[in-house]
């Protein structure tokens, strides 16, 4: 990697920690002009210098180039918490997205960074250089440090840091003990929700969540950067799946489905104590109690102003436009939702972004929607309290309002997919194509899934400011499966070869009450597993795919990736495009964790037919692993159908059961989930 591109990454390193400190392993100095300084170092600028920089092993000079107007982005106060869904704080990031894009190089850039380190506000400085580290086309492919490094206080129980200081103090040299995070710490076993705290609360599942939000920005001037392909209708579908899988997740754990949050003036039934400290703004997370109400906001700091009643005009208008089949735009006309666009388009406007068609009229409906909710405790600031885990991206997940809040967005999108015909005979079939069985082989048996809690070990060291330079491990406990392959028979009597797209998804059997699911109840908690394409000789082919291949997922490690352990130059053909890759659903939570007694599921395959799915694009040197949950950057969606196809509308007249739903390219196989209640330590990888 040239030194440029290593040394825009050192300003991830120690995110509040001054950048003319050292950096990095290394210990890089970045070395300003005078006038880069705030006013409250000036006076002190060469001492600093010489101070900090005298053991310096690397000085970087930085270039003194004219500064663009950063008034906007400066407005937010340094120790503030930052929020995407807050309208202000996204014209401010959009701002700052824009001044690091259009930086001529990366001299430039770093100049601007060095600058701004200094006087914004820590996480949106760190938001909007992701960003656009993603989207330059001078810094694609480079290795961002994942926000658990960065922010480990987002992630983590706070009093791991306490202890991880003691650990680094202490033990200056050599190994260091890993600090252990219990499981299950933010609320006890009265609380119901409880069960699924290791869903919510899971590290993977969190940093998936704020990487997508990361590589479809809702806002910047460059509206490339926003309007990517498909993206609205991508926002549905990978919200969609995150609810299928904690649906899915709840029933194993003996919970209801989620209940829709619908009623914007009934209280909130779950509570959420977070057990998280901002390290920027040196201040415990609120928590929201139990039986609490949003209320009209007006918070001047926050230039927020918005009445509950806003959200519900907004709901109303869209719901309308779903019954009209229809939007209204600016001009006063009207554009039909048409079968292949439509979710996109309503996608983009419930989320919503710059892209959204008609935003002065449908509004903001659901960031707003987290921000009313991220405000419940103090609507108005009289306390001075920032807003909760609902208003950041990267720690929204861990709250159960989230899922109600989801599961109500879905609900809105699901009044659209049931307006649209049903799939016919036609669009679901591949003449000439069998599917004559689907099999899982694994450790556990023929057709058993197995899973189990696995303890694993992360690297805190760069967000952890102030403490003495070395590694510092973090030991936590999330599920696990055996991996297993799939094995699919298909008969081709066409008689050529061919191609197929190779569809695997997976949902519950019964409700929570026991009764056999309704397929349209079924198809709603469908989860998608994997999707692949498949050449198919004449004859019988025997399918055999690996549970590690899934296109939904990211393997472990780039979940949890040390970039200063990963092998070769980020900057070369393999490791292009590494940090779109940090987007994807984490492996490790692949499948819901089933029961001891072993849940049973229905297991789903279909082989449709590739040249009526295929996009023709070069994909090669893209990280295409995660597609179906992230898209495949700079390219377009990878799957020419409806996200979620075959099971993201209703059905035709007369399936009742996913039995009559099979065609003969579809097969099922009833499977179970075995769960073993035991920890087992994470295998050491070569
Ligand atoms: Cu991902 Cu509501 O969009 O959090």
């Amino acid at each position: 990697m040239t030194d440029a591109r290593k040394n825009i990454l050192l300003f991830f390193d120690r995110p509040t920690e001054p950048c003319f400190m050292q950096k990095g392993e290394e210990k890089a100095c970045f070395d300003l002009p005078d006038n880069f300084y705030p006013d409250k170092y000036k006076s002190l600028s060469n001492t600093l210098s010489s101070r900090f920089g005298s053991d310096a092993q690397r000085t970087i000079p930085v270039r003194n180039i004219a500064l663009p107007n950063l008034q906007l982005p400066m407005e937010l106060p340094y120790n503030d918490q930052f929020s995407l869904f807050i309208p202000k704080h996204r014209q401010m990031a959009g701002k700052l997205i824009d001044v690091f894009m259009g930086m001529r190089d990366l001299e430039d850039l770093q100049s601007v960074c060095s600058y701004c380190q200094l006087r914004i506000n820590p996480y949106m400085f760190n938001y909007c250089l992701s960003v656009a580290l993603l989207h330059r086309p001078d810094t694609k492919g480079m290795n961002l440090p994942t926000l658990t490094e960065t922010f480990p206080d987002k992630f983590m129980d706070s009093k791991v840091f306490r202890r991880a200081r003691e650990v680094s103090t202490v033990v200056t040299s050599g190994p260091r003990m890993p600090v252990v995070i219990p499981q299950n710490y933010t609320a006890s076993d009265s609380e119901p929700e409880q069960r699924v705290a290791y869903f919510r609360e899971d590290v993977g599942i969190n940093l998936h969540h704020w990487h997508w939000h990361l590589v479809y920005p809702f806002d910047a001037s460059d509206r490339a950067i926003v309007n990517k392909d498909r993206r609205g209708e991508l926002f549905y579908y990978m919200h969609q799946q995150i609810i299928a899988r904690f649906n899915a997740e709840r029933m194993c754990n003996n919970l209801g489905r989620v209940t829709r949050y619908n009623n914007f003036r009934e209280p909130i039934s779950e509570g959420y104590f977070p057990k998280l400290n901002s390290q920027v703004a040196s201040r415990a997370w609120p928590p929201r109690f139990t039986g609490s109400t949003i209320r009209d906001l007006d918070r001047p700091v926050d230039q927020i102003r918005s009445e509950v009643s806003e959200l519900e005009t907004w709901r109303d208008r869209i719901i309308q436009a779903i019954e009209n089949n229809a939007i209204l735009l600016p001009n006063g006309r009207q554009m039909p939702l048409d079968e292949e666009t439509g979710i996109d388009v309503l996608g983009n406007i419930m989320e919503s972004s710059i892209i959204s068609r008609n935003r002065p009229y449908y509004g903001d409906m659901h960031n707003m929607g987290h921000v009313f909710i991220s405000y419940s405790h103090d609507p108005d600031h009289r306390n001075l309290e920032q807003f909760g885990v609902m208003g950041d991206s990267a720690t929204a997940m861990r709250d159960p309002v989230f899922y109600r809040w989801h599961a109500y967005i879905d609900d809105i999108f699901q009044l659209h997919k049931n307006k649209l015909p049903a799939y016919d005979n036609n669009s679901l079939g591949f003449p000439g194509i069998r599917v004559a069985s689907i099999a899982v082989e694994g450790k556990a048996g023929r057709n058993t899934f197995a899973t189990h809690w696995e303890q694993s070990t992360v690297e805190l060291s760069r967000g952890l400011d102030f403490t003495p330079r070395g590694s510092v491990l973090a030991r936590f406990t999330h599920l696990q499966h055996e991996e297993f392959n799939y094995v699919i028979q298909v008969n081709n009597t066409t008689g050529r070869n061919t191609m197929g797209t190779v569809r695997i998804f997976m949902a519950p059997t019964v409700d929570e009450n026991g009764t056999p699911l309704s397929f349209d109840e079924q198809r709603k908690l469908m989860i998608e597993l994997d999707k692949f394409s498949q050449a198919l000789r004449p004859g019988m082919n025997t399918v055999t795919r690996s549970s590690m291949d899934s296109s939904v997922t990211i393997p472990y490690e780039r979940t949890f990736r040390n970039q200063a352990n990963r092998p070769g130059d980020p900057g070369s053909a393999e490791a292009a495009a590494f940090d779109f890759c940090g987007c994807g659903w984490p492996h490790h939570m692949l499948l819901p964790k089933g029961t001891t007694t072993g849940y049973p599921i229905v297991l789903f395959a279909m082989v449709s037919n590739w040249a009526d799915d295929s996009i023709k694009q070069d994909t090669v040197g893209t990280c295409n692993d995660a597609a179906s949950y992230c898209g495949i950057r700079d390219r377009r969606y990878p799957d020419r159908r409806a996200m979620g196809y075959p099971f993201d509308r209703p059905a035709r007249k007369g399936v009742n059961t996913i039995n009559d739903f099979l065609l003969p390219n579809m097969a099922k196989t009833d499977c179970r989930i075995q769960f073993t209640n035991a920890t087992r330590p994470r295998p050491q990888q070569a």
